[in-house]
């Protein structure tokens, strides 16, 4: 044994009990499924196995309620920050309950609890010395009488020369950048120049902590290669002094005397919050009352880990650990098994542009099919690199796999013991080879989805779950019960009660990934209160015991319903194309004369039809009631030719002719132009006769 596994395994023996949190997001908005590929499902599917495996758990979440992104939105919507958290956090809480993450507490940082833990966290690193107070100069908005976090400062990129760069960021070249580096900083708030101003902020001396860091990421060779690899890239650009306070009016006061108008970074006080909502949970949540809740932070024989997104990956890795470090009386996380982004349909998820599955309207227009999408975000987890959602993938991993792999097992077996059997579990008479080798194998596979989530291999462990089901599928393509039965049914009986023992290892290890589902197994099939350790045993059912079939667990989704979905991510994209098309500028005067000139009149389409070789253009003949003249119009993106036949329109009649294609054209039809370039008719109220004049 190397020494390596060889530590491995005494460390894995030593833990006795595990803190789990997933990233507290901002209360700003609702949940997509990015968020839950990223970061929530993992941890669910992570907890649900320890617990059902006997483990002393805790899962910890909550919303952060601090910070610039709350107080930007609530700017946007003319309202409070506190009307803002309120709303979300109510949103955000109720739809990861009906989707089955299984937090045992969902909390909140601004609660008066947490303003406490954090602000004497911050006192306790104050009094030991570990920060350092340094005044620099901040830029200053002095209309809105207030320093501005670098997301209210705007200006031109120092690399790019994109004019709408942020003080953080360049969104159009992405570099990374700070406040001073912008061209022309304004304020986004007043849109003045901002002026600098001196202020005394207190710096964690991250560049001092640098070995202690190291040393700690260093200790942790099994974290992700993602993961890893960001750590690495932060220690070799060498860390550099945080400022663990701003100047911002929204957040936790700093608890010191004359720091009015500050308060602790939301990057300092966000991770504390998964400290004060473990003492919220001893403190009042009855399962819980009497424990402490000290050991699941402090004791080294607790394993804490940290299910996050990658954005988050420096605070987790770096930034928290230091905090921790210098506070010196908790354990420092295990590990931090982030992903990597979920894309939809071949683009970033993004919320201003509404591009996005939202939880909420899932679970609105999908009711009680938690668990396929569930599956489906799991079958593609983000685990190693970026990945793509996409609606097709969704229903052909419900259709091929839940319901005809699982669900048709499921259905078979206990219809067939209905049919057949008064629905008890038949009695064996012998095994027969096969049947020892089923059995065989159904017992090895618990041990390998278990192996798979301890080392946060979540779409590995799926799919070794899905084999359970394909080991059942295929036992029933070798044996054919449903032909044995007419001439053997003392061999059915066993086959069928083979059957049913897969069936309920598969209840018991689909658990953690598709809860919905196997809860209804576990009643179906009288397991109560199953654990892990149950699963892969060849004897879990008792010949005799009564099955109560739950029906189809799967249905089939048409074509329709997923039509349905990507014309409604289409109408978005093009509800935000046109939302953030800019339009044209005023045009100069003319005067009344120069108007006058123009002969505008209605005309009627007598005749259309595309001009060869190009995409654009629609030949017409039009009745200007002058005369009958043709006209070379670019709508054929916008007009089949024989949908306008009849049609009337406005003619520029006396635009002088122009040869467009081989074809004189003679005048201009005048159309509409929609935000996004498209064009439209414009067409009398009512039939008026060819040739009346428009002015
Ligand atoms: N609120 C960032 C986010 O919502 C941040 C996470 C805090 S975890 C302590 O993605
Ligand atoms: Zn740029």
């Amino acid at each position: 044994m190397s020494t390596f596994v060889f530590f491995f395994k005494i460390h894995m023996e030593q833990v006795s009990r595990y803190t789990v949190t997933a990233a507290l997001i901002y209360a700003n908005g609702p949940i997509h499924i990015g968020h839950l590929a990223g970061c929530y499902l993992p941890a669910d599917i992570y907890v649900r196995y320890l617990r059902a495996s006997g483990k002393d758990v805790i899962f910890v979440s909550g919303t952060d309620e601090h910070g610039v992104p709350i107080t930007i939105k609530a700017k946007k919507e003319g309202i409070q920050p506190q009307q803002v958290v309120d709303k979300y956090y109510t949103q955000i809480k109720s739809s990861f309950e009906e989707f089955g993450i299984s937090f045992d507490i969902y909390s909140r940082t601004s609660k008066p609890a947490h303003h406490k833990v954090s602000q004497d966290f911050f006192l306790k690193l104050h009094e030991k010395g570990d920060f350092v107070e340094e005044v620099t100069e901040q830029y200053f908005d002095e209309k809105a009488g207030q320093f501005l976090a670098d997301r209210y400062i705007m200006g031109t990129c120092p690399h790019c020369g994109n004019e709408n760069a942020y003080g953080d960021q360049c969104e159009k070249c992405g570099s990374t950048l700070s406040p001073m580096e912008l061209i022309q900083p304004r304020s986004t708030l007043s849109g003045e120049k901002p002026v600098l101003k001196k202020t005394k902020n207190w710096y964690l001396p991250l560049d001092r902590m640098q070995p202690s860091i190291e040393k700690f990421v260093t200790s942790h060779p099994e974290w992700k290669v993602n993961v890893a690899g960001q750590c690495q890239s932060w220690l070799k650009q060498g860390l550099q002094p945080r400022a663990m306070t701003r100047d911002l009016e929204w957040g936790v006061q700093v608890p010191l005397r004359d720091t009015e108008g500050k308060v602790l970074y939301v990057w300092f006080d966000a991770p504390i919050g998964y400290i004060t909502f473990t003492q919220e949970l001893f403190e009042q949540h009855e399962a819980f009352k009497g424990k402490s809740w000290e050991p699941y932070w402090k004791a080294s024989d607790t394993k804490l880990v940290h299910f996050i997104g990658k954005d988050n990956i420096v605070f987790h890795c770096i930034i928290f650990p230091a905090m921790l470090m210098a506070e010196g009386s908790y354990i420092l996380p295990d590990n931090v098994p982030a992903n990597e982004f979920m894309n939809l349909e071949g683009d970033k998820i993004s919320t201003s542009r509404n591009w996005a599955v939202w939880l909420h309207e899932y679970l609105q227009e999908f009711p009680g099919k938690q668990d396929m999408l569930r599956y489906a975000l799991c079958a593609n987890a983000p685990e190693t690199r970026d990945n793509d959602f996409t609606w097709k993938d969704f229903q052909a991993r419900n259709n091929n796999e839940l319901a005809a792999s699982f669900g048709n097992f499921m259905n078979r077996v206990f219809t067939l013991i209905d049919k057949n059997f008064d629905s008890k579990v038949p009695v064996v008479s012998s095994f027969t080879d096969l049947d020892k080798e089923v059995l065989q194998k159904l017992s090895n596979l618990p041990a390998r989805i278990a192996a798979s989530i301890e080392q946060y291999r979540f779409r590995e462990a799926q799919s070794l779950m899905i084999e359970v089901a394909k080991l059942g599928d295929k036992y029933f393509a070798d044996t054919e019960p449903w032909k044995v039965l007419k001439t053997d049914r003392d061999r059915a009986a066993t086959i069928l009660h083979v059957a049913a023992q897969i069936a309920a290892t598969l209840s018991i290890v689909a658990e953690p990934f598709i809860p919905f589902t196997a809860s209804k197994l576990h009643q179906a099939l009288g397991l109560q209160n199953p654990v892990w350790a149950w699963a892969g045993k060849s004897d879990l059912l008792t010949p005799g015991s009564l099955l109560k079939n739950p029906g189809i667990l799967f249905e089939k989704i048409e074509d329709a319903v997923i039509d349905a979905q990507v014309q409604k991510l289409m109408d978005a994209k093009k509800a935000n194309e046109l939302a953030s098309a800019t339009l044209e500028p005023a045009k100069d005067p003319v005067s009344y004369e120069d108007f006058v000139k123009m002969d505008i009149r209605v005309a009627t389409i007598q005749a259309a039809e595309k001009v060869a070789k190009t995409k654009k253009l629609l030949k017409l003949t039009l009745d200007t009631g002058i005369d009958q003249r043709t006209v070379v119009s670019g709508i054929a993106e916008y007009y089949e030719p024989e949908q306008i036949i009849g049609r009337q329109v406005c003619l520029l009649a006396n635009l002088a002719p122009r040869e467009i294609k081989g074809i004189m054209s003679q005048g201009m039809i005048l159309m509409a132009q929609e935000k996004d370039g498209s064009l439209r008719f414009i067409q009398p109220e009512t039939l008026v006769s060819p040739g009346g004049t428009i002015s």
